[in-house]
């Protein structure tokens, strides 16, 4: 299937799956989320947790994080850059990038900077959609 399309439109499906995904994880609409992902997908967010399975769990884990705001509300962006693809024997694709999180408060303008990530993710695309079947992230000040 993905032998039909161009490297640009290639790009392209996954650049707009990334950017669909990015602004659910930072709406937290996780259910909308978890669904970028095959239905076992694993999400491991953070060196040495337990990767989380199955979009029921991706919802699980990512509510469980995000409770460390709830008294205190920030509005979290996660910013994707230097996405490189490379062509699995499986058909699938391994994308590798830079994943760099911005914390802004209530009436602070300057956000907190970080944690600066390397992301390995493995993506099935074809019929038109491209969904996550894995993704670690690695954080910089850890590796
Ligand atoms: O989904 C991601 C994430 C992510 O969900 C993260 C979470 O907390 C929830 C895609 C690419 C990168 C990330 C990075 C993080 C960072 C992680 C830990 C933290 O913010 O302290």
């Amino acid at each position: 299937m993905t032998d039909l399309l161009s490297l640009a439109e290639l790009r392209a499906h996954v650049d707009q799956h990334y950017a669909h995904q990015v602004q659910c994880l930072d709406d937290g609409r996780f259910e909308e989320y978890a669904a970028t992902f095959t239905p076992d997908g694993e999400f491991q967010h953070t060196p040495g947790v337990e990767p989380a399975r199955t979009h029921a769990g991706i919802v699980r884990e990512l509510r469980a994080f995000h409770e460390r705001f709830r008294d205190n509300p920030v509005q979290r962006r996660h910013w994707f850059n230097m996405i490189r693809l490379e062509r699995r024997v499986d058909g699938a694709y391994d994308a590798t990038f830079y994943a760099l999180v911005l914390t802004v408060r209530p009436d602070v303008k300057e956000p907190l900077v970080g944690p600066s990530c390397l992301v390995h993710d493995v993506l099935e695309i074809g019929g038109g959609t491209v969904r996550n079947r894995s993704r670690r992230v690695e954080h910089d000040q850890l590796r």
